[in-house]
């Protein structure tokens, strides 16, 4: 038994061939960098974006710690990560909806706001996760729930009461909310493709060629990394202000 322990390899090997594990293991690489980045650039910008810089680092260090584990997952196993990959976006995306809180806090938003979007955040990730990893033959029924979730979202940030203190805000915080909005209704909407890739359903014939995996892992180096850009040039622009 001890012989049979020590001769198995401490790290999965990875093929050259391996596209899928090559994009792991950048998104790895690039989640930590950017965290280090987020974090190393707090301490030069006013208090008020501290937080907002702070919850930026925080996005993509869960994501690398995730990442890592994914990587590995995927190394040794070849088989979708799906439950890292929900844990990661069960903690991320929800402090992406507190972003959107702390640039239009200057406005007077409530946390109310702040709540109903980490809420409907939530329903879009666990109906998500029950249609691709527990009931996978009614994939298609889940996603359509998730679906209405993530335009629930994309209507409150575009057309409620987000837009509305965006723009009573002016100036730049209204030009770093309309970037993340686009953000939310074109970089988000990554997601459901992958989720159509990796399903079965009435969308086999469109995107059943794709893998899952590296679409999920394109979608979230653009939104994580870019969201924290959007909310970095904003503290930059505030600060050349004062
Ligand atoms: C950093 C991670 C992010 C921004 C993850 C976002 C995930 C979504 C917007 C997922 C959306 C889904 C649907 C709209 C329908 C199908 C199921 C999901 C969960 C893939």
């Amino acid at each position: 038994m001890e012989n049979f322990l020590a001769s198995l390899p401490l790290v999965a090997k990875l093929a050259p061939d391996d596209y899928v594990g090559f994009t792991f293991f950048v998104g790895c690489m690039a989640m930590m960098a950017a965290s280090a980045f987020f974090f190393l650039s707090m301490s030069s910008f006013d208090k008020k974006w501290r937080t907002s810089l702070l919850v930026s680092g925080l996005i993509t260090f869960i994501a690398a710690v995730h990442y890592w584990y994914m990587r590995d997952y995927w190394a040794a196993f070849e088989e979708s990560p799906t439950f890292f990959r929900y844990v990661d976006w069960v903690l991320t995306v929800p402090l992406m909806c507190v972003e959107f809180f702390l640039i239009l806090k200057v406005a007077g938003a409530k946390k109310s706001l702040m709540w109903r979007l980490i809420f409907l955040s939530v329903v879009m990730l666990v109906t998500g996760y029950l249609g691709e990893a527990v009931y996978r033959d009614q994939a298609q029924i889940w996603g359509l729930i998730s679906g209405i979730a993530y335009f629930a979202i994309v209507y409150d940030i575009w057309l409620g009461q987000a837009k509305k203190l965006a723009e009573a805000a002016g100036g730049a915080v209204l030009k770093a909310h309309k970037t993340l909005c686009w953000f939310v209704l074109v970089g988000w909407a990554i997601y459901p493709i992958g989720y159509m890739a990796g399903t079965p359903g009435w969308y086999d014939g469109i995107f059943g060629g794709l893998n899952l995996d590296v679409i999920y892992n394109i979608g979230d180096a653009i939104n994580k990394i870019g969201f924290g850009l959007v909310v970095y040039s904003l503290a930059v622009s505030k600060s050349s202000e004062a």
